[in-house]
């Protein structure tokens, strides 16, 4: 009986030691590391106000429009950062809301393909795109037509405006590759991007493009960072 017990134990201490052993490599599943973007600017935020007249009980009395925002320590909003070379799964379809008379988010990322938008302000609004490489998209989003859901298939920045009210800008990257938007700090993080050389462009709608290259190594993060300059 100790014998059987003693080969138990053996056999329980054994597979211990092989999960431990089998865990570094499960963690690294697929060899990714994670790319994090630190993009800064060194100019003035722009942010333009608008008195508005028009559905106010939904839109507020006064519009902001921001075109650069600046965070802490010089964070960049709302610039994308992506890797052009590492391919990106699609996951759960792209969601604009027009939401308090802006398109909630500023900055969308999409992987070519469909998108939502929903109208959660039941007033009417307009979905007009302003794309070269996809067709552009004109249409009335009545209060009554919560989803619409639209075809975005070539890489491409398209600019979304509403003709209802003129203030309302959106953007929407349309990229191929694994892709984020920069939070209020100007981070972005992309995470199972396949070790080894990588580019990464980073896009921002009034200040431009940048690339830089950097080398991602399986289960780190890998950080790189961008300084976007003024036109
Ligand atoms: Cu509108």
């Amino acid at each position: 009986m100790r014998k059987v017990l003693g080969a138990v134990t053996a056999l329980v201490f054994a597979l211990g030691v092989a999960t431990f052993i089998g865990l570094p490599g499960a963690t690294a599943q697929g060899g990714g590391g994670t790319i994090e973007a630190d993009v800064k600017y060194n100019g003035a935020p722009q942010v333009e106000k608008l008195k508005v007249n028009k559905d106010t009980e939904k839109c507020g009395t006064e519009a902001v429009i921001e075109k650069v925002v600046v965070g802490g320590n010089k964070g960049l909003a709302n610039a994308v950062a992506s890797v052009p070379g590492a391919k990106g799964t699609t996951k759960a379809k792209a969601v604009i809301d027009q939401h308090g008379c802006k398109f909630v988010p500023h900055v969308t990322v999409m992987q070519p393909g469909e998108i939502e938008f929903k109208n959660s302000d039941d007033i009417l609004h307009n979905l007009h795109t302003y794309s070269t490489a996809n067709p552009s998209i004109n249409k009335a989003q009545p209060k009554f037509k919560k989803t619409m859901t639209e075809k975005l298939e070539k890489p491409e920045f398209v600019k979304i405006t509403c003709d209802v009210h003129s203030w309302m800008l959106g953007w929407v990257a349309v990229v191929p590759g694994l892709a984020g938007v920069t939070d209020s700090n100007g981070v972005a993080k992309i995470e199972n991007v396949p070790a080894g050389k990588q580019k990464v462009e980073v896009w921002h709608e009034t200040l431009g493009k940048q690339e830089k290259e950097v080398d991602v190594k399986a289960g780190q993060v890998t950080k790189v960072s961008f300084e976007m300059k003024g036109k």
